[in-house]
């Protein structure tokens, strides 16, 4: 009898969890962003820039996190920073990002692939116009690989 009660209950979840992760929707997708005076990097410490823009599949919620990464021997380590992402006809803001705020956000759900979104620092900070520029494309899966 329990033995029935637990095979019945397992197979009820093993049916109910797949369900579940499909009503949860796709998974977000999440970028790791640092942000210096000299402009945006990725983790391994590349440059973005127009021949390197930010890729993110369509049709996906993303997560857009920019850590502070001045050093602090140099004048732009009192910087504070601000990134406006702008998303279609919508603007999305980190927050302040600073020394002792190392982390910001931004969360969208891309369009098609073809979109372009462009942040900015819309705060008067050391190294600015390296930060006017950072563009980002919406690509499809395949071109995502
Ligand atoms: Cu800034």
């Amino acid at each position: 009898m329990i033995g029935k009660l637990l095979f019945s209950t397992l197979a009820l979840i093993l049916l109910i969890n797949p369900l579940v992760n499909v009503l949860a929707g796709p998974s977000t997708h999440r970028v790791h962003i640092i942000i210096t005076s000299e402009g945006y990097q990725d983790e391994t410490g590349r440059f973005f820039g127009p021949d390197y823009p930010l890729r993110l599949p369509a049709h996906t919620p993303v997560t857009l996190v920019f850590e502070f990464g001045e050093d602090w021997t140099t004048m732009a380590w009192g910087n504070v920073h601000n990134i406006a992402v702008h998303v279609d006809q919508m603007t999305h803001e980190t927050g302040q990002i600073y020394a002792w705020r190392k982390t910001g956000s931004v969360s969208f759900t891309t369009g098609p692939a073809g979109s372009r979104y462009r942040g900015y620092c819309i705060l008067d900070c050391i190294g600015m116009i390296n930060l006017l520029n950072f563009r980002i494309h919406v690509v499809s899966a395949e071109e995502q690989l």
